[in-house]
């Protein structure tokens, strides 16, 4: 069983939560239709059909060719990916399943004919055109449940006028037929001299499900069943908005020229060119690239497991349903047992107003009593779908309370319905998960253990050293890692690129003068690019800048400009086992005898950074800020903030201040920085972009011209500091997205989640957890390592070889050597960090690093230290190349 995702989130998009009296609003001016409702109306869309996550290489291929005429390269990529994938030897493409609908009906199903099916929702269609579709659907069946019926079939293929037989792969979502039916239709079909037609949108689920439950079929691969069911039938049509998961497009195959000929010919008259087919040509790229993902196993197991654990949540709770391929299909009936008319368009009505969920029937009125919640394909997080599950039961448990919707419109077809509804008394459900779902994912890697030992072996031991595409779940750090949202992208796509002053330079510096109240906003490519600036123009040689620990860039930019860093964060900070809650503060009774020694003027600044990062991701308190702001105004001493995490320190506060339990981040940003005289950032963190830097100042002109006259020494433009325009616009719109509470509170939440598994497994790590990393604390996970050997980066390499996590050492190796002794300088913490990326890992994948970890940790014994073979002098850790002790005491042994 799948434990966690095979993936990792590319892109996000985010999702609106409409409060209860929002909903209210809406549904009404929808007539109590949810179909009328619109996504940014909805907290959860619960519907498979053109809402899948799609991969990075299907958005890349939107931007292929996109010709769509005759020749195109799109649709030669498409038919090279339905001869791998489906194998067939023939493609027609069409606009959607419908398209292929239409097209086989108006070459092979003449008006007056009959096709058999198994289905029913999606053949609704057949009505109005005058063809029937009898049922053959054997409804008998216990685990096929979507077989045909032999001797139905076989009756009506000698009673009456039938065009073709048709089948439908996982029949309107909860019916799989098993192979074995699917040969003996076809046998029953050709004895007949009839073709077989199957509807595969959904064969992916189906070959699934064959796999698990059908005899002698557990050890095939889905590729392999999915080529069997299409190579059975003569004609198969797949609409690309499933399996594939495009947001539209369609295709019908066929090894047989003849009806390939008909299809062509016919196409041109409805669809487009035979190579086309009206799908513009990047449909063809994204539905090609599908067709060619939807078979890994790794993914169909992690969709199927999530359609299981979702229905087996409500089935745990009593909820009356039936088991869908891609959701639970609620019995609107029984759901709602008190009603009579209208059962589903209530529950649907009723789940909305409760939730901000909208799951709802589609086609024909009345087709049947169900209202499917479907998952839109790899878009959501478990938590989330347990959430949603949540609300489903929460419903259920207060049904009574509904009352039926009555109808002020009838309709043939489910979207034309109008309703009349008295509000019931519901208790709303309200969600508190992450604030986006999936866009587009990337596969991650799948490295198999023995692999995993020889890649770090030719790493030298260096986590640094390791491709990225051979490591499973990137802990390595949190910056420039960040998922970005469709909206940061629609900005990218969207500026207007300028050597000059761009609008998006200066909506950028309109923003982060709203967020931080500073004055003076200068861009620079990345964080260390402020320090550099920052520490140059307000540091003179031999003047002390005391900080709250030592960050690696930081440090070094202030030595570079002849500064002396000095440690005056709380003893708290170095102890990993304290539980203080503020262990990012400054201690000011260091701070004013550093001054009292050495007197204000030999003090550069203070340098104060948020949410310590080398301390564990500790935040400050905001009392903290302010005394020592107060304590620093007096003596005339700056204070600057490196608030690259300023708003996890926010989110911090808000959870560990009593007073600011109520008080939105944005505004407790704003507070925190009234404490301070600027601010270096690191955009790459919490400004949830990939690259970008700011260095800000809140009204000290004169520094701003100071730093701006090396800015277009060493960085870009002012207006840019050297970024693109389109990551200005990135930015701008990514500072407004890291202020939204929910977001931070579900990203905060995930780390400390990670923290409590550990924890709880006995694996020793910094407390309290912080805030964008858990911390392991290498010198109790393995204090009979010496710290000259290593044993932090030992760790990390340890926990690589065990999981495919990829973590960080920050400890003797990454402090270097006292170039006084020349020895290292074993500072107290000797930790190895996992940080976690913005918006990129769901909790499932958190659980499977804590369960990877606590298995290094219960064979800790067995694991040595390491010994340098290469150490570069400056920033060794990225670099230095590492051997096991005991590899080398062996060689010298030997
Ligand atoms: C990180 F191993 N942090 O945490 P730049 N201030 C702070 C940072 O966390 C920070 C920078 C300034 C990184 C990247 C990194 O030795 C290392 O945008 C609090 O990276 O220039 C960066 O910002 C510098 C990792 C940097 C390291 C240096 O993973």
């Amino acid at each position: 069983m799948a434990d966690h995702e095979p993936h990792k989130i590319k892109t996000v998009r985010l999702l609106d939560f409409p409060t209860y009296d929002q909903r209210k609003k809406y549904l009404a001016a929808a007539h109590f239709n949810v179909f009328n409702l619109t996504p940014s109306q909805v907290a959860f869309d619960m519907c498979s059909f053109g809402t899948s996550a799609s991969s990075q290489e299907q958005l890349a291929g939107q931007l292929i060719g996109d010709e769509a005429y005759a020749g195109s390269r799109n649709f030669e990529a498409l038919e090279g990916a339905v001869h791998q994938v489906l194998g067939h030897t023939y493609v027609c493409p069409t606009h959607n399943g419908l398209g292929a609908t239409k097209l086989v009906t108006s070459t092979m199903v003449p008006p007056g004919s009959v096709l058999p099916s198994n289905a029913r929702t999606k053949l609704d269609v057949l009505g109005p055109m005058k063809i029937r579709y009898p049922d053959v659907r054997d409804h008998g069946a216990t685990v096929f449940t979507g077989n045909v019926d032999l001797t139905k079939l076989k009756t009506i293929l000698g009673a009456e006028p039938v065009a073709l037989v048709g089948l439908q792969a996982f029949a309107d979502g909860q019916n799989p037929f098993s192979l074995a039916n699917l040969r003996a239709v076809r046998a029953l079909a050709d004895a007949h001299g009839k073709r077989l037609i199957c509807d595969g949108s959904r064969v992916i689920e189906n070959a699934w499900f064959i796999q698990r439950h059908e005899p002698g079929q557990a050890d095939r691969r889905i590729a392999d069943i999915v080529q069997q069911i299409v190579k059975t039938c003569h004609i198969f049509q797949l609409d690309g908005a499933q399996d594939p998961k495009c947001n539209t497009g369609g295709i019908l195959t066929t090894d047989n020229p003849d009806d390939h000929e008909k299809f062509r010919n016919e196409v041109v008259v409805f669809e487009g060119l035979h190579t086309y087919g009206g799908m513009a040509g990047r449909t063809m790229e994204a539905l090609a690239r599908g067709l060619l993902e939807m078979c890994d196993e790794d993914e169909v197991h992690w969709v199927m497991h999530q359609t299981e654990r979702f229905n087996q949540r409500l089935v745990d709770a009593g909820v009356p349903l039936e088991r869908g391929c891609d959701g639970a299909y609620l019995r609107a009936d029984a759901f709602l047992s008190h009603l009579d008319d209208h059962t589903q368009d209530t529950l649907s009505a009723a789940l909305y107003l409760m939730s901000g969920v909208r799951a709802t029937a589609h086609g024909l009125a009345g087709r049947d009593r169900m209202v499917p919640v479907q998952i839109p394909r790899l878009a959501m997080m478990n938590e989330q779908l347990d959430q949603v599950a949540d609300a489903i039961i929460a419903l259920f448990e207060q049904r009574d309370l509904v009352h039926a919707l009555k109808a002020t419109r009838e309709g043939h077809w489910r979207d034309q319905l109008e309703y009349h509804w008295v509000y019931p008394d519901l208790e709303p459900y309200d969600f508190d998960t992450f604030p986006y779902e999936i866009h587009t994912l990337e596969k991650v890697g799948v490295l198999t253990r023995g692999q995993r030992r020889e890649a770090i072996r030719a790493a030298g031991y260096n986590t640094f050293l390791l491709k990225s595409a051979d490591v499973t779940i990137d802990l390595l750090t949190d910056s420039g890692t960040s998922a970005m949202s469709a909206d940061q992208w629609a900005a990218y796509d969207g500026a207007r690129a300028s050597a000059t002053t761009s609008d998006e330079y200066l909506a950028m510096v309109a923003k982060l003068r709203e967020v931080t109240g500073y004055q003076h906003i200068i861009p620079t490519h990345q964080g260390r690019a402020a320090e550099h600036i920052l520490s140059q123009i307000c540091i003179e040689p031999g003047q002390l800048v005391p900080g709250n620990m030592y960050f690696t860039t930081t440090k070094l930019h202030q030595e570079l400009a002849g500064g002396v860093f000095v440690d005056v964060i709380v003893d708290e900070a170095h102890d990993p086992e304290s539980d203080f809650p503020w262990k990012g503060n400054i201690d000011l009774g260091k701070l004013r005898t550093l001054v009292g020694e050495h007197g204000a003027s030999e003090i550069a600044y203070i340098s104060f950074e948020h949410s310590v990062n080398m301390a564990g991701g500790q935040p400050a308190s905001m009392d903290n800020m302010k005394e020592v702001y107060e304590y620093c105004s007096s003596v005339d001493i700056p204070v600057f903030f490196d608030a690259t995490r300023f708003v996890e320190n926010a989110c911090l506060i808000q959870q560990r201040d009593e007073r600011y339990r109520e008080t939105r981040i944005r505004d407790i940003v704003a507070e925190m920085m009234l404490y301070g005289d600027g601010c270096t950032v690191s955009g790459k963190k919490d400004f949830l972009i990939n690259i970008g830097g700011v260095l800000c100042f809140r009204e000290d002109g004169d520094l701003a011209e100071e730093a701006r006259e090396m800015l277009r020494v060493y960085e870009g433009n002012v207006t840019d500091g050297g970024l693109a325009t389109a990551d200005l616009a990135a930015i701008t719109r990514g500072l407004e997205e890291m202020l939204d509470d929910r977001y931070i509170r579900s990203r905060v939440r995930q780390t400390q989640y990670l923290g409590k598994l550990l924890l709880d497994a006995g694996v020793p790590i910094v407390t309290p957890p912080g805030s964008h990393a858990i911390f392991l604390d290498a010198k109790r996970f393995l204090p009979h390592i010496d710290q000259d050997q290593f044993p932090a980066q030992r760790l990390a390499a340890e926990i690589f070889v065990e999981t495919g996590v990829r973590a960080m050492e920050r400890g003797n190796v990454s402090k270097g050597r006292n170039p006084e002794t020349g020895e290292n300088y074993r500072p107290p913490l000797e930790l190895v960090r996992l940080t976690i990326p913005r918006r990129v890992y769901t909790n499932d994948h958190m659980r499977a690093v804590a369960e990877g970890i606590a298995r290094v940790h219960e064979r800790r014994e067995e694991i040595r230290g390491l010994a340098f073979v290469y150490e570069p002098e400056k920033l060794r850790f990225f670099q230095a190349r590492f051997e096991p002790v005991d590899a080398m005491l062996g060689r010298h042994e030997g």
